[in-house]
């Protein structure tokens, strides 16, 4: 207890204007960090954490692209990363001030390497896949037993979806989640650049345009939770966060996430610093502080992500550690695939694409 004061007092007087000067600022996805790491942080060190959070990729480098964001950390996935790199957007890590870059799973990292060549510009955060998040009593009542949750056939068949558009449908607003993941349930290559591919899924997405409530990247939390929506492609820890609070709320809602058997994104959300941040110092130390194993496996028990620390499972709650939806077996594993690195004709393709499919015409 006198540890805990102790602490408390010491941040109150570090963060005050005295100290004021040293800061990181840090910009990272909503519904993402443990309750208390930022407190932590801030005790240890005495810098100040201004923290900041998005829900879209696609936010986070447009800020990145204009420059001058301001950020001292930023946390985009893999996929965006490699792109982001040969636009000069990030500075190498200086690995000698992140000492516990060492405990990162080498598997892994060698994983990202292929969007981060020798993994000198980012270290994994968390990572997770993209699937079905579902109100098992509602779709069950509408579909019955033989509701296919585990299929994307639950949001992409028209004769389905249409079933669950009262209970509420939502998607995920992110062209570079949805297309692939449709691409692989049409048969397609999940990956795929071709123009006529990607209109496919476009018109796939079309058809059950009228059964989706909405698009949205993390609002579909706090609907599933309580019961507003029954269905949402979501990303996995997301889900798991909507399933403790409906828990915790104790109203009988109960949820499940789901890994479509046709197979799904598994991707790689990644520690960088923009290559005119303030304080790259301080950005250093963030990062080096969060992969200390007890302070990963806090944010791992808070968020339902698993992290890249392997000496931090000791210390992530046995349920999470055991939950197949979070840390996916072997069998589920050789069902996914990476998320997809788009070229600017691509994304021109899908920015299009995706607003014709988001208002429907
Ligand atoms: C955090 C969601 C991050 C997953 N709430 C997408 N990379």
């Amino acid at each position: 207890m006198k540890v805990r004061i102790g602490l408390t007092a010491l941040a109150l007087v570090m963060s005050g204007p005295a100290f004021s000067q040293e800061v990181v600022n840090v910009f990272n996805w909503s519904d993402y960090i443990a309750a208390d790491t930022i407190a932590k942080f801030e005790a240890e060190t005495g810098i100040r954490v201004v923290y900041d959070v998005y829900d879209s990729n696609d936010v986070l480098e447009a800020r990145l692209l204009a420059g001058s964001s301001g950020y001292d950390v930023v946390v985009p996935t893999s996929s965006y990363l490699a792109r982001q790199i040969p636009a000069g957007a990030y500075q190498p890590l200086d690995m000698s001030k992140i000492p516990n870059a060492a405990g990162l799973d080498e598997k892994l990292m060698a994983a990202v390497a292929a969007h981060d060549p020798g993994n000198e510009h980012a270290v994994i955060y968390m990572w997770g896949t993209n699937g079905i998040g579902y109100n098992v009593q509602m779709v069950a009542e509408r579909l019955g037993e033989d509701a296919p949750t585990d299929s994307w056939s639950l949001v992409f068949d028209p004769e389905i979806a249409s079933q669950l558009a009262d209970c509420g449908i939502s998607f995920l607003d992110s062209s570079s989640d949805m297309f692939p993941v449709a691409l692989q349930y049409l048969g397609l290559d999940p990956h795929s650049t071709d123009e006529a591919d990607l209109e496919r899924a476009a018109e796939l997405m079309e058809s059950v345009r009228p059964h989706v409530r909405y698009f949205h990247s993390s609002q579909y939390i706090s609907d599933l939770a309580n019961g507003e929506t029954c269905v949402a492609i979501g990303w996995s820890g997301d889900v798991l966060i909507a399933m403790d609070r409906a828990e915790e709320a104790g109203q009988g809602v109960e949820l499940a996430y789901t890994i479509p058997k046709e197979g799904t994104i598994e991707w790689f959300d990644m520690m960088a610093i923009p290559a005119d941040a303030p304080n790259p110092d301080n950005a250093h130390a963030f990062i080096n502080f969060i992969l200390q194993p007890e302070i990963v496996a806090d944010i791992t028990n808070y968020v339902f992500y698993p992290n890249a620390i392997p000496a931090s499972l000791e210390y992530v709650d046995p349920d999470i550690a055991q939950d197949e939806s979070i840390y996916p077996p072997e069998e589920v594993m050789a069902n996914l695939f990476p998320s997809p690195v788009y070229d600017a004709r691509t994304d021109r393709i899908l920015t299009r694409l995706w607003t014709r499919v988001r208002t429907g015409q």
